[in-house]
């Protein structure tokens, strides 16, 4: 019996390669070439299976010009990159990759926080280029992360991990805002008070976005809503391009309407605003919340999972439309 061919649409471990191969004939952009929306229909079309990541959208247009397409598995936890809703129509199914990355982000999230707040980038930059003559009594001074109310917005699993290292590691206050509230004994476990999200921006010295990108939380956080944090405070994404507006970021960050904000994710990405580029008080980093080697070859590995139990077994590890298969 011949076997199910798929595309993996990005490079990726060649042992996570080698494993597919076993199961299914495989075409892989190992090149990581930057492909087209055509180039990917051209070479997903008579496939039965992707394993893409968060930068391959998946969408009605393609689907429509893959009819052979069953399954895509991301490797990401996100999955914005995908139509749910155009995909479960057309009776593919949709996986990402949760849980295998929640500690590795959390703790990057901490990471950019603290690099934020404490100004280290910045003051690295001045280092590096010679300017450091003399110390000063205020020189690159920050804010305190310890004793500090951490916001968080956005409880899923990489948010709790963020107010657990902040409420049992630093000592801070954690308030959240969610679309729904934890339980008790969740609350409890991440000392972690709901608030509503006005009093979360107010009240937060240090703010962490955590919440998945949909059209409902696009600019979630735009000019109005930092217009309420404090003049002091801290913002930090991790979450995804376009839940902050990235214009008005970068004016409250020159207008020091907030202190200093450290971002992970953009609006067109790769593309980074140009004003951001251009203000001292932001922390860049390349989406790489989750890069550790251990980390992303879980990620791939559950990826590939997902792909090989869908096909030998009918069932996937991971689904995000579980519907799917039962019209199959
Ligand atoms: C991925 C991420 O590395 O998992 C996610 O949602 O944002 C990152 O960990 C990225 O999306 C590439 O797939």
């Amino acid at each position: 019996m011949s076997k199910p061919k798929i595309l993996i649409a990005r490079a990726v471990f060649p042992e996570v390669i080698a494993r597919l191969e076993q199961h299914f004939e495989v075409e892989s952009n190992q090149l990581d070439e930057t492909w087209s929306k055509a180039e990917l229909i051209k070479r997903l079309h008579g496939k039965a299976g992707a394993f893409t990541t968060g930068g391959d959208r998946i969408d009605a247009e393609v689907l429509a010009a893959c009819p052979e397409l069953k399954i895509c598995a991301n490797m990401a936890v996100g999955y914005n990159n995908f139509d749910i809703d155009a995909m479960t129509a057309a009776g593919v199914l949709a996986t990402n990759a949760p849980d295998v990355l929640t500690e590795t982000t959390a703790d990057f999230g901490f990471a950019l926080l603290m690099a934020t707040a404490r100004r280290i980038t910045e003051s690295e930059h001045y280092l590096r280029a010679g300017k450091w003559k003399k110390w000063s009594y205020d020189m690159f001074a920050g804010s305190d992360i310890h004793g500090a109310t951490l916001g968080i917005f956005g409880m899923g699993r990489i948010g709790q991990g963020i107010a657990k290292r902040g409420a049992h590691g630093f000592g801070m206050k954690v308030i959240y805002h969610n679309r729904s509230r934890l339980d008790a004994d969740l609350e409890a476990e991440c000392k972690a008070s709901y608030v509503g999200k006005e009093e979360l921006l107010k009240t937060a010295d240090h703010l962490v976005l955590v919440l998945p990108y949909s059209p409902a939380s696009h600019h979630a956080i735009g000019a109005a809503e930092l217009a309420l944090m404090k003049p002091t405070a801290t913002l930090v994404n991790i979450a995804r391009g376009g839940i902050v507006d990235d214009a008005a970021l970068a004016a409250a960050l020159r207008n020091r309407t907030i202190a200093a904000a450290g971002l992970d994710v953009f609006e067109g990405e790769p593309s980074v605003h140009p004003d951001l580029l251009s203000v001292p008080n932001v922390v860049l980093t390349p989406h790489i919340a989750s890069a550790t080697i251990p980390t992303r070859m879980a990620m791939a590995s559950l990826a590939a999972d997902n792909l090989i139990q869908f096909f030998s077994q009918g069932k996937p590890l991971t689904p995000l439309n579980p519907e799917v298969l039962a019209t199959r």
